[in-house]
Parts: C-alpha cells; sequence; structure tokens
C-alpha cells in the first residue's frame, strides 16, 4: 500500500518535470522566433511605477533616440476602472486608458578615479513619459483604451538592429477603427519626445500608407456632432510642418460630414441634405428601390445655381429638424414634378406606385458659397411607397439662401 503511494509520487514528479521542461523549451523556441520581448534588466522593473501594468509583450528594446544604445519602450494600462454591465451579473472588465513610456538606461560618465576604483560603470535610468504627460506640447492625452498599434518609422526589417526615428501608435477604443494617433520623435535630453497626439470619437485617419515607410503627413479626426441621429460629424485636417512634429489645422478644409462615410439612402432628412451637398446619390437599398428623383431632388426641385454640390462643400453647421409636419390629406400620389413619370399608379398598379409629402420639414445649413458663410434652408417632402413595407425617403423641394450672416 505504502510502496505504491511512493512510486505514484514519484511518477507524479516525473511527469510534473518533464512538463515544466517542455514548456520551458516552448518559451526558448517562441524567443527565438523572435516572440515575446526580452526580459527587462532587474534596475528597469524596480522603476516602472507598481500601478502601471504593462501592456502583454511589453517592454521592447529599440533604439529611439541619437546615442547608440538601446532604450525600452514600455506600454501600459493605468487608472483602470470597472463600469458594470447592464442586465448581466458578469464581472466587469477593467476599463481605462494606456500610456507608454520610454526607459533610457544611462551608463554613468564619470571618470575612474581615487575614489570611484569600481571598473563596473553606474547605470541609471530616465523616464521619458510619452502620453500620459503633464507638460504642455503633447496634446494631454492617452493612447487609446482597448488596445494599440506601436508603427516605427522606418520600419525595422527582420535581422536588422532596431533603430527608430519616430514612433506613431494607434489607439482604439473597441472596434476596429483607430480613435487616437499620436506620434513620438526624440527631440533633445531636455526635452525628451516630442508629440503630436490626435482624437477623434468617431474616428482618425492618416492620408499617408501607415506602414511605416513614410512619416504620417496629413491627419483627420472624425468627432461625432452631439448625440447626433444621421451619425454626423465635425470633420477637421491637420498638416505637417516639414519634418517637425508640428501639425497645424488647415481651417479651409472643416466641414460636417457623414462619420463613417454617407449611407445610400439616409433615413433622417439632414442626412439627405449632407448626402446631397457632398455630392452623393442615393442607391436603391436591397429591396427597397428608391424613387425616381432628381438623385436626392425631386424632379423639379429648386436650388439656386450658386450652391453647387461637391465632395469639398464645407457645411459649418446645421440644424436637426426638431419635428416633421404631417399632411392631414396623408400625402398625394406622385406628381411628375416630383418622381419620373409622375402617378405611376395608373400604369403599374398600386404596389408601385409613390405618396409623395405626407410629412415634410425644413433644415438649415450655414454653408461656405464663394468665400461667404451663408445660411441655407431646405425644404424636404417624404416619399413613401404605397405597399405597406416600405420605408420612407426624404427628398429635397427647395432650398433658399436665407442671408448672408
Ligand atoms: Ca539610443
Ligand atoms: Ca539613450
Amino acid at each position: 500500500m505504502f510502496k505504491n503511494r511512493g512510486f505514484l509520487i514519484i511518477a507524479g514528479l516525473i511527469v510534473l518535470a518533464v512538463v515544466i521542461y517542455l514548456l520551458s523549451q516552448g518559451g526558448r523556441l517562441a524567443a527565438l522566433r523572435g516572440g515575446p520581448a526580452a526580459e527587462p534588466p532587474m534596475d528597469l522593473r524596480n522603476v516602472i511605477p507598481r500601478d502601471w501594468a504593462p501592456m502583454p509583450g511589453w517592454p521592447r528594446q529599440c533604439n529611439f533616440d541619437d546615442d547608440d544604445e538601446p532604450e525600452w519602450l514600455l506600454l501600459y494600462k493605468y487608472d483602470q476602472a470597472r463600469a458594470p454591465h447592464p442586465y448581466t451579473k458578469e464581472t466587469p472588465t477593467p476599463r481605462g486608458p494606456i500610456g507608454a513610456a520610454i526607459f533610457d538606461t544611462q551608463n554613468n560618465t564619470l571618470p575612474e578615479g581615487v575614489g570611484n576604483l569600481s571598473s563596473y560603470p553606474a547605470t541609471f535610468v530616465i523616464p521619458y513619459r510619452l502620453l500620459p504627460d503633464f507638460y504642455e506640447g503633447k496634446g494631454q492625452g492617452y493612447l487609446g483604451e482597448t488596445d494599440v498599434k506601436v508603427i516605427y518609422h522606418p520600419p525595422v526589417l527582420r535581422n536588422d538592429p532596431c533603430k527608430v526615428v519616430e514612433i506613431t501608435i494607434l489607439g482604439y477604443a473597441d472596434g476596429p477603427l483607430p480613435t487616437r494617433l499620436s506620434i513620438f520623435r526624440w527631440q533633445d535630453r531636455a526635452a525628451g519626445y516630442a508629440a503630436a497626439h490626435f482624437a477623434g470619437d468617431a474616428r482618425v485617419t492618416a492620408a499617408d500608407a501607415l506602414d511605416g515607410k513614410e512619416i504620417v503627413r496629413e491627419v483627420t479626426t472624425y468627432n461625432r456632432l452631439e448625440n447626433h441621429r444621421s451619425l454626423l460629424c465635425a470633420v477637421r485636417t491637420y498638416e505637417r510642418r516639414a519634418e517637425a512634429v508640428i501639425f497645424d489645422e488647415r481651417l479651409d478644409a472643416f466641414s460636417i460630414d457623414f462619420c463613417f462615410g454617407a449611407p445610400p439612402d439616409p433615413t433622417y432628412p439632414e442626412g439627405v441634405v449632407v448626402a446631397y451637398l457632398r455630392g452623393h446619390a442615393p442607391e436603391s437599398r436591397e429591396g427597397a428601390p428608391s424613387p425616381a428623383t432628381n438623385g436626392f431632388l425631386v424632379q423639379a426641385a429648386t436650388v439656386p445655381g450658386e450652391i453647387a454640390p461637391s465632395a469639398q462643400t464645407r457645411i459649418l453647421a446645421l440644424t436637426n429638424p426638431a419635428s416633421v409636419s404631417r399632411d392631414p390629406a396623408g400625402g398625394h400620389t406622385c406628381t411628375s414634378q416630383e418622381v419620373k413619370g409622375g402617378d405611376a399608379e395608373t400604369s403599374s398598379g398600386p404596389e408601385r406606385g409613390w405618396l409623395c409629402g405626407r410629412e415634410s420639414t425644413t433644415v438649415e445649413t450655414d454653408l461656405v458659397i464663394g468665400g461667404q458663410v451663408r445660411r441655407v434652408a431646405w425644404q424636404l417632402i417624404s416619399i413613401v411607397p404605397k405597399q405597406v413595407s416600405g420605408d420612407i425617403h426624404w427628398r429635397i423641394q427647395a432650398a433658399q439662401v436665407l442671408d448672408g450672416s
């Protein structure tokens, strides 16, 4: 009995030893394939603040400044909070910002002397904060919330030593579209790393390919208009000054536009106005054909010639119609002034007919026309198919330039 138990213990220990050996070999193989980052030195681990939680796989070593020594780039989570999930008892996921710092290990340059006979140079570590940082010039932000993607410029080729001129970091808050973009470049020992930081709560795009071959020269941010039902955004474009990490907003490029591009046939009237002004045309949705209008205009719409829709149209402000008016008669069968061919009901049967003007509404926009800001009022009517299942289409009946405010 006791003999058997002893045998089982020994066998168990052997199995455990084999498992530990295999796991250690696995780790070694992964490291040889360029997998996990090298272990940071002890003195680096001692200087990382305890309340920073390093992101998996970080810190990583690379040469980020003007000396020949490698530095350590650390990505970490901080200020993590837990918001409860509604309607479930699941444990809330920690949520909070992601930051980064570069740890610069520098050898003490004091020459060996009478009082300093050690041949081992003392080392000290300077932590350069990238973001968050409290000092001016960095945008005072953070890198991302749920994830980040780090892009080195120039890209580091396999087998080449890691040497980087600029770091671009895309930040994510759920979802696949980045909502933050940060750029860092070594300046000097006193100033550390220069930074540019952009945030768009819908998305951020960079005009240049983000493979690191080119530095980022133009950035566009999409920030949602407050609680906007048509997913409209304030769109701002920033241009870079030469090689410096300084970007200026192109004030002549600001416009309101769709956060994620124009939908085929916007559901809300102000969406139709924006789609028209930005040069789009309606596309039939599957199972819901568009009425035969002149794009987003009814056939005989009256729009002043000075309003020329294009991708460059600048919309500075826009009102949501608070309500729509309802025609007591329930609308009328569309005329040829509204839909091409007019009363389709007589020729094609009631299921193909369109009802015009059941609802109507007004949208106001501030547009840049000929270099001036002009307020334009847009009258829209609804066009609905007579079949019960059809959805509403909004079309522009008339536009009027109100003043030169
Ligand atoms: Ca260096
Ligand atoms: Ca250094």
